[in-house]
């Protein structure tokens, strides 16, 4: 039988270098779209030793000319979206690219699908950061979204053109409303990067204090490396349908930053400053899911808790600072 074909777009980013591990695993020609940059974005597929194995082609969300073509070549049966500008703290300071991105962006992915491959299976990252204000007990895929930031706006634009495009033109479009999910591949300025890194850079001397912003706000956080095969499972199934990935524990910023501390044997008492700069204009407080339907459709289950992942993301900061 023939490869399948997988397209992803996002493919430098955490969750494009795992899944793009994870489809080559599976025996998929890889392909991925890289957007021009001056600098070199390769480093993730590097550190996983798969730079070479995967298939880049030039383009850019907001060309919907280079997804058509990038469509053409790559001949996919799956496309996955997962490229967008994915800071909420700078949707603030460039909401219309964020819209463009995060939004048109994945309209222009759904465009290239429908007028080139009807059949080709689509995946959207689609985001807590929907729900926003709205508490439930725990939020699933029936809580209403009330977002709370420039970027779950744009998000909740992609999430709803994908279920129209399921529903106007029958594609195969699953949404999958992904919790906050790290690893030692997550970008430095999310916060548990940015906590990871900074007690591994006190531990070695190189610095002294890590600044935080609001340490109360709650997340429901998970391990990428799990959280991509939920992304491919979604793929699989013989209908498409949205689906929210999470562990249901949610733990505060400050608790989290307390577990990265104590497993160098440092007081966080000592180096946390509380900065203003980091808080944000409008805040989500408390993210938890439900992920049971994702368990019971998909088969799905997290497998690695909160210390297990923050301190494999200290340990990793350790050996690249003492590299
Ligand atoms: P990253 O920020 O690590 O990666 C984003 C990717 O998008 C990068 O490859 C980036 O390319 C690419 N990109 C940015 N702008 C463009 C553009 N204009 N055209 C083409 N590609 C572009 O995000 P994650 O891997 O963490 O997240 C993947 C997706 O899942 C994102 O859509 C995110 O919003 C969503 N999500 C993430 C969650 C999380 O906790 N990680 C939770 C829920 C949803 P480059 O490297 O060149 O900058
Ligand atoms: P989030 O992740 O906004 O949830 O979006 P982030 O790690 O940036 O923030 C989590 C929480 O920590 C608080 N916080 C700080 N955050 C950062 N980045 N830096 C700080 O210094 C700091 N201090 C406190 C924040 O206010 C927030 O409450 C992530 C992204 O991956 C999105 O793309 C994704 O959609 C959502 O998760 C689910």
């Amino acid at each position: 039988m023939a490869a399948r074909n997988a397209l992803i777009t996002g493919i430098t980013g955490q969750d494009g270098a795992y899944l793009s591990r994870l489809l080559l695993g599976k025996g998929y020609e890889v392909h991925g779209i890289l957007a021009r940059r001056s600098s070199d974005t390769l480093w993730r597929l590097r550190e996983l030793g798969i730079e070479q194995d995967v298939r880049l082609l030039d383009g850019d969300l907001t060309d919907l000319s280079s997804l058509l073509r990038a469509m053409e070549v790559s001949k996919a049966d799956e496309v996955y979206n997962l490229g967008a500008q994915s800071f909420v703290g700078s949707s603030w300071q460039q909401p219309l690219l964020t819209a463009q991105v995060d939004g048109v962006g994945a309209l222009n992915v759904l465009e290239s699908v429908r007028i080139v491959n009807k059949d080709c299976r689509f995946y959207q990252a689609s985001t807590s950061e929907m729900f926003g204000l709205i508490q439930a007990d725990k939020q699933d895929e029936k809580t209403p979204f009330y977002p709370r930031s420039p970027y779950g706006v744009a998000k909740l634009m992609a999430h709803w053109a994908t279920v129209n495009y399921r529903e106007s033109f029958g594609l195969h479009a699953s949404s999958g409303i992904l919790f906050n999910h790290e690893s030692p591949l997550r970008g430095i300025e999310f916060v548990t990067r940015k906590v990871t890194h900074a007690v591994a850079r006190i531990k070695l001397g190189l610095q002294q204090e890590l600044r935080l912003g609001n340490i109360d706000a709650k997340r429901d956080w998970g391990f990428a490396g799990d959280y991509v095969e939920a992304m491919w499972l979604m793929l699989q199934q013989d209908a498409a349908d949205d689906y929210v990935v999470a562990t249901g524990e949610t733990t505060t910023v400050r608790d989290m930053c307390r577990i990265a501390f104590e497993h160098v044997g440092l007081d966080m008492e000592k180096h946390l400053v509380i900065d203003p700069n980091f808080f944000r204009p409008a805040e989500v407080d408390v993210l938890l899911g439900n992920p049971a339907k994702a368990m019971s459709k998909l088969g799905w289950r997290p497998k690695t808790s909160l210390v297990e992942l923050i301190t494999m993301m200290v340990d990793a900061d350790l050996r690249r600072l003492s590299r």
